[in-house]
């Protein structure tokens, strides 16, 4: 086992994890194979590829049963549910969004011509701050976006904030597909929720998203507008796009649907194990949520550069340099990134994002995986500065 700088694979010493044994953020988990070969041959056979199938339908009805709601429309990926979601609601003007999230939420809000208007968030929970978004209301805000960050549900204060105020509140639920409040889904909250089922994601589509909503006028309106307005053949009644999802994707959506007991248990299982394996590291907090309501697909730990001694670009550089690729979701949050640089001050965000490093989890990782990844941030830890040092040291020894 590793004990000194120079066992670092950063310094010189052997990765932790060979070739093969590799850890990655975001690999997907596939399902049953069989099965999803046999949905992919019945399309096949049917010759229905896509446009409103089978598949597709019946992925519908098990995303809206898993998600307690009475409407679901299927769509290629959950950035453009966003947009057909704003479309469909009506929104104008400007939106109030979190600016620490993918740049997804935003990019929905701007791609339709409207001004996303960035909202800070708790530093504790990462989710937005209702009280600041009501103070960020104008005269020309018509929405609200509250993304359900790392499956956590957005507080009831949102909900509030928008009823009083006569808004929209749609949800980006990119992150929240089977968790739950109070053993109920929140789903079904605000006016209507995406969900993207990437194949980074808990249960994947390939490529995947849909929006959930109880209400049916809204539902109607959101299926023609994915499909061109059209309302029935010959009838175009709105601006529409094409956002429909494929057969290809809903046979995997589906099959992925049928492994997500297998997906959950094992999620909970490695988010547990590293909630006690990095318990009590200096400079560490690990985002504390409720796995047992949460489909854990985001470990998420925050490295406060002063008690640790190096901060969580280093820490990604080490651990990638064991073999674990770890990602820096949100970082730089949207009000940093070039299209959208309003000068905004967002000091929660900007705290949060100078934090966040997540950490591999999903099927292909095991306990095992999990005790050497906390074992490589214990390590660090002890070492503390010396790495920042040593690591300072080095690579301005390479520049010369
Ligand atoms: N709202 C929120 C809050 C979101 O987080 C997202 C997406 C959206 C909206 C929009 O949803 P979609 O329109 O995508 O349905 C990835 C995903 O592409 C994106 O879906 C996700 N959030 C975001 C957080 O992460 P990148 O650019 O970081 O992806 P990439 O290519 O760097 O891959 C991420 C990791 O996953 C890598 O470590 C490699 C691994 N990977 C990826 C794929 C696709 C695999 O091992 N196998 C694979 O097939 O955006």
């Amino acid at each position: 086992t590793k004990q000194r700088l120079d066992d670092l694979a950063v310094f010189g010493g052997t990765p932790a994890f060979a070739a093969h044994e590799r850890l990655t953020v975001g690999v997907p988990n596939i399902g049953d194979r069989d099965r999803l070969f046999q949905r992919l041959t019945m399309a096949l056979d049917k010759r229905w590829l896509s446009n409103n199938g089978a598949l597709v339908q019946d992925f519908e009805e098990r995303v809206a049963d898993t998600s307690a709601v009475r409407h679901c429309v299927a769509m290629c990926n959950a950035t453009v549910a966003l947009q057909v979601g704003i479309k469909a609601l009506g929104m104008t003007g400007e939106v109030i969004v979190p600016s620490f999230t993918f740049s997804a939420t935003a990019h929905a809000v701007g791609w339709l011509g409207l001004t996303p208007v960035f909202c800070d968030v708790d530093p504790v929970t990462h989710l937005l701050d209702p009280a600041h978004a009501e103070s960020l209301i104008t005269p020309r805000t018509s929405g609200i976006i509250g993304v359900h960050v790392w499956g956590q549900p957005c507080s009831d204060e949102l909900t509030e904030v928008a009823r009083r105020n006569g808004l929209k509140l749609l949800f980006d639920g990119a992150h929240s597909f089977g968790c739950l409040e109070e053993g109920r889904s929140f789903a079904g909250r605000g006016d209507a929720t995406v969900f993207s089922f990437h194949a980074t994601k808990v249960v994947n589509a390939f490529e995947g998203g849909a929006l959930v909503t109880d209400d049916a006028a809204l539902a109607r309106r959101v299926r023609a507008i994915q499909n061109f307005g059209l309302v029935a053949e010959d009838t175009v009644n709105w601006v529409g796009t094409n956002a429909k999802m494929s057969e290809a994707s809903a046979a995997m959506g589906l099959t992925s649907l049928d492994a997500m007991p297998e997906i959950f248990a094992h999620n909970r299982d490695i988010y547990r194990a590293y909630r006690a394996g990095l318990a009590h590291v200096p400079g560490i907090r690990m985002l504390d949520y409720d796995p047992s309501a949460n489909n854990c697909q985001y470990v998420v730990i925050e490295v406060d550069e002063d008690a640790a001694g190096f901060g969580p670009d280093l820490l990604r550089t080490v651990l990638r340099a064991e073999g674990v690729t770890c990602r820096r979701y949100f970082s730089p949050a949207c009000h940093a990134m070039t299209p959208y640089n309003t000068g905004a001050s967002l000091p929660q965000t900007d705290a949060v994002t100078r934090r966040v490093l997540q950490l591999p989890t999903g099927m292909v990782v095991t306990r095992a995986d999990v005790a050497r990844v906390c074992g490589l941030i214990q390590l660090a830890a002890a070492l503390g500065n010396d790495i920042t040092e040593r690591y300072e040291a080095t690579t301005a020894t390479a520049l010369i």
